[in-house]
């Protein structure tokens, strides 16, 4: 049995929001001290992190002159490589300030669209210089309470335009980046453009530099939407389009709760490392959670350890899933194709392809009577989790 100690090649991160949350929320205060950029450096890269993810105003504030903002990005550089961590993704906050009560990217106003253009410049020049490869778009303030505010196509054109410019910038810049559009229904709006991975997937098809556009779903998302988390990550991986992943716990039909990984739903998790595991994905396993409003400074370590830990003891059990001759034996069996068709519908239409599926003939009433076992598959993975399988 392993340790469960994390190692940088499990590519674990947190975004400086996360471990520094303070544990404010709308019916009360904070309750813990501001955990410095540097100091969470330092703490995580003890747990075995990777490195920490950001906004632009969670390590340099709004107001600060070019002098402050080089002595703080100075410093945190520094404490980057002392502790040998990274800075695989940046985004922009582009929610908090009164500016975007009402939007950035789909404003009606064209200021105020094109000041969170400028704004993410700036922080695409930030996380540029701090390395990041990964750049997301987390549209918290796009949206609506009042429908009659905005013509929604419209909006989404708004929001459109603003992903080309940026795109070209990009690409002007040389900056590689690699663009992750993170899906969310409400919250804080009460309806947020692009409300799943499958309408961001849609939106993206439309963009003129697609090919540099991908996702960043949010388990807490999906699930608030009531959508399985899991389908929606394996569409985006099959297109080619999870370029990051937002890793947390929710229960469903609650206000986004951004709880530990695998807090919630130990079977939706469990399935979820499958997947990621499985498909060779090799990107950022990023934490985006917040530890509960209860914990002190410990509890704070605690929550980031368990999601580390969480994670690494269920890759385990998918490696007893995998190996598990009773459960593979049952899953084998459901793809069984003694009439060697599946060939014939991969290949697509043709003459002799048609006519093969033109004269299948087989017992439908027989063969619809066959039972396919998952509740003993259902069980199986049920005892592989509680630990008596492998
Ligand atoms: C914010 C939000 C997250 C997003 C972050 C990126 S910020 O905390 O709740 O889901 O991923 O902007
Ligand atoms: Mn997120
Ligand atoms: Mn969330």
């Amino acid at each position: 049995m392993s340790s469960y100690q994390p190692q940088k090649s499990d590519k674990f991160t947190f975004g400086l929001w996360t471990v520094g949350n303070r544990g404010r929320d709308p019916f009360g205060d904070s309750v813990r001290d501001v955990v410095t950029p540097v100091r969470i450096v330092k703490e995580l890269s003890k747990l075995g992190a990777y490195g920490v993810n950001l906004h632009d105003n969670d390590l340099v504030p709004i107001d600060a002159t070019p002098a402050e903002r080089d002595a703080i990005v100075n410093e945190f550089k520094r404490a980057l490589s002392d502790y040998g961590m990274t800075v695989p993704m940046a985004t922009t906050n582009l929610f908090f300030d009164p500016i975007f009560k009402d939007g950035a990217f789909s404003s009606n106003d064209p200021l105020v669209r094109s000041y969170a253009v400028q704004k993410t410049m700036r922080s695409m020049d930030l996380g540029a210089e701090l390395g990041a490869k990964v750049y997301v778009f987390w549209g918290g303030r796009e949206g609506t309470e009042v429908d009659a505010s905005k013509r929604p196509m419209d909006s989404i054109k708004y929001f459109r335009e603003c992903m080309d410019f940026l795109c070209e910038y990009s690409i002007d810049k040389g900056y590689g980046y690699k663009f992750a559009l993170e899906p969310k229904p409400n919250e804080p709006r009460s309806d947020i453009f692009l409300p799943t991975v499958g309408s961001a997937l849609a939106f993206i098809a439309t963009l003129k530099h697609s090919e540099m556009c991908g996702v960043n779903p949010e388990v807490a998302h999906e699930t608030i939407a009531g959508l399985n988390f899991v389908h929606a990550v394996a569409q985006a991986l099959e297109c080619g389009k999870l370029f990051h992943i937002d890793l947390n716990g929710q229960k469903m039909g609650r206000y986004d709760q951004d709880f530990r990984f695998a807090q919630e739903d130990l079977k939706g998790a469990f399935f979820l490392v499958k997947l990621l595991e499985d498909a060779g994905y090799d990107g950022m396993r990023h934490f985006d959670a917040h530890p509960l409003r209860t914990e002190d400074d410990n509890g704070v370590w605690d929550f980031a350890t368990g999601c580390m830990r969480s994670y690494l003891i269920l890759k385990e059990k998918v490696a007893v899933f995998n190996a598990d001759p009773e459960i593979q034996g049952i899953i084998n069996g459901l793809t069984n194709d003694p009439n060697n068709l599946a060939p014939v519908l991969t290949a697509g239409y043709s003459a002799a392809n048609l006519a093969t599926i033109d004269l299948l003939s087989f017992d439908r009433v027989e063969y619809g009577k066959r039972g396919l076992s998952y509740e003993k598959l259902d069980q199986l993975t049920t005892e592989v989790l509680l630990g008596i399988r492998g």
